[in-house]
């Protein structure tokens, strides 16, 4: 642990704090820097849990409100050093049920923050994904790149797409000082049980089997949530204004080996179920330049069994955080047939 001054000012605003991965920088960036005050703005949607920040000291504060609300946004960013965005909805299942909170929060909510960070000037730092850029076959020798053309598949991914590229406007047009990552798969810790892994580790946990899509060949490149953050730490530390990172792992699996591993750690079963429209075949993430530029390695690396072993356990555990809304997470699921 330091306790130097953060290099990116004394007050961060942190956006979707609530949430799985941003609740876990909120962790990581108060151990790093316990001199930093931090806000967190959330809208505490069915994905955000004040909970999730429980425990945390003083110096950490959560608004609740929503990113599209103007004059909220406006007010924080007055009082930032740094923006660090999170908030989204994130769930690729979901924007095929609904596309529409997509639009609204991840086009129109990272449109009213650049207002925002226009105005008072703010470091910005905005968090995306590796589904910008489509989907490899499986036998590509390719992995993404800061280069790779955008082609995402699902109204999340198009609207995650739409984002970045405001994101890359307000730069070139505007001159805001901004960086944006593009991260593979997360796992970890809060993560909501909609998600793959969690969803099969309550499966096995309530009784039911695990579920798998398809023929279940998709391959993710997983990455465990605190090397993520790590990662967003170092661009905020050293990266350079208006550059792209991508973050990854070289944790490639099929989502087959996943929940196969799933079930050896858990003792359990699986099905095949429907398949996801649209169904990305893979991703895969070539996060040379974070390494290369910045110095940045992965704690968790490719020990993907035990960073999963370190989950199953927090599941196991933490039975009271997700047992209250199992049931309509599967009857959801259950109206895809998925
Ligand atoms: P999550 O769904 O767990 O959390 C999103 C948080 O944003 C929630 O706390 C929610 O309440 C909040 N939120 C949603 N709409 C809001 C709004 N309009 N205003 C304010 N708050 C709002 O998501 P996550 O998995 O933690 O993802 C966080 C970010 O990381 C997202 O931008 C996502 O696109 C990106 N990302 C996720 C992954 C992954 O594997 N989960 C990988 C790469 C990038
Ligand atoms: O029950 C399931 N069974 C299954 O086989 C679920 C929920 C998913 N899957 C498959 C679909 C995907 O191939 O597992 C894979 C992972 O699914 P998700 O956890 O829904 O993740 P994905 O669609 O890959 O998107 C994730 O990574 C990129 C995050 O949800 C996004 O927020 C992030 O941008």
């Amino acid at each position: 642990m330091t306790s130097q001054p953060s290099p990116f000012g004394t007050t961060m605003l942190v956006t979707g704090g609530a949430g799985f991965i941003g609740s876990n920088f909120v962790r990581l960036a108060t151990q790093r820097y316990p001199e930093l005050r931090i806000i967190v703005l959330d809208a505490l949607t069915y994905a955000g849990n004040a909970d999730n920040l429980a425990g945390l000291d003083s110096n950490v504060e959560l608004v609740v409100g929503r990113i599209e609300d103007e004059g909220n946004v406006d007010k924080l960013a007055a009082k930032a050093d740094a923006i660090v965005h999170f908030a989204a909805e994130s769930h690729n299942d979901n924007s095929l049920r609904d596309p529409s909170p997509f639009v609204h929060t991840n086009l129109v909510g990272t449109f009213t923050l650049l207002e925002a960070v226009r105005k008072h000037g703010n470091r910005f730092h905005h968090v995306s994904t590796d589904e910008v850029f489509g989907d490899l076959t499986l036998d590509d020798p390719a992995r993404f790149t800061e280069e790779t053309p955008y082609r995402p598949s699902s109204p999340y991914s198009a609207t995650k797409a739409g984002s970045d590229h405001l994101v890359r406007a307000w730069v070139r047009s505007f001159g805001i000082n901004a960086t944006i990552s593009n991260c593979s798969n997360n796992y970890g810790p809060y993560q909501h049980i909609e998600k793959f892994i969690p969803r099969q580790i309550t499966n096995l946990l309530t009784g039911r089997p695990a579920k798998l899509y398809g023929d279940g060949a998709n391959v993710r490149d997983w990455i465990h949530v605190d090397d993520h953050n790590d990662a967003v730490l170092a661009i905020l530390e050293r990266g350079r204004p208006g550059e792209t990172y991508n973050i990854g792992a070289n944790g490639e699996h099929s989502n087959k080996e996943v929940i196969e591993l799933i079930c050896e750690l858990m003792g359990g079963t699986y099905k095949h179920v429907a398949d996801r429209p649209g169904h990305d075949r893979r991703y895969a993430m070539d996060a040379s330049k974070l390494r290369g530029e910045l110095g940045w390695t992965p704690h968790y690396g490719q020990d993907f069994r035990a960073g999963l072993e370190q989950t199953v356990a927090w599941y196991r555990t933490n039975e009271a955080w997700w047992c209250g809304h199992k049931e309509a997470v599967e009857q959801g699921y259950r109206a895809q047939a998925q």
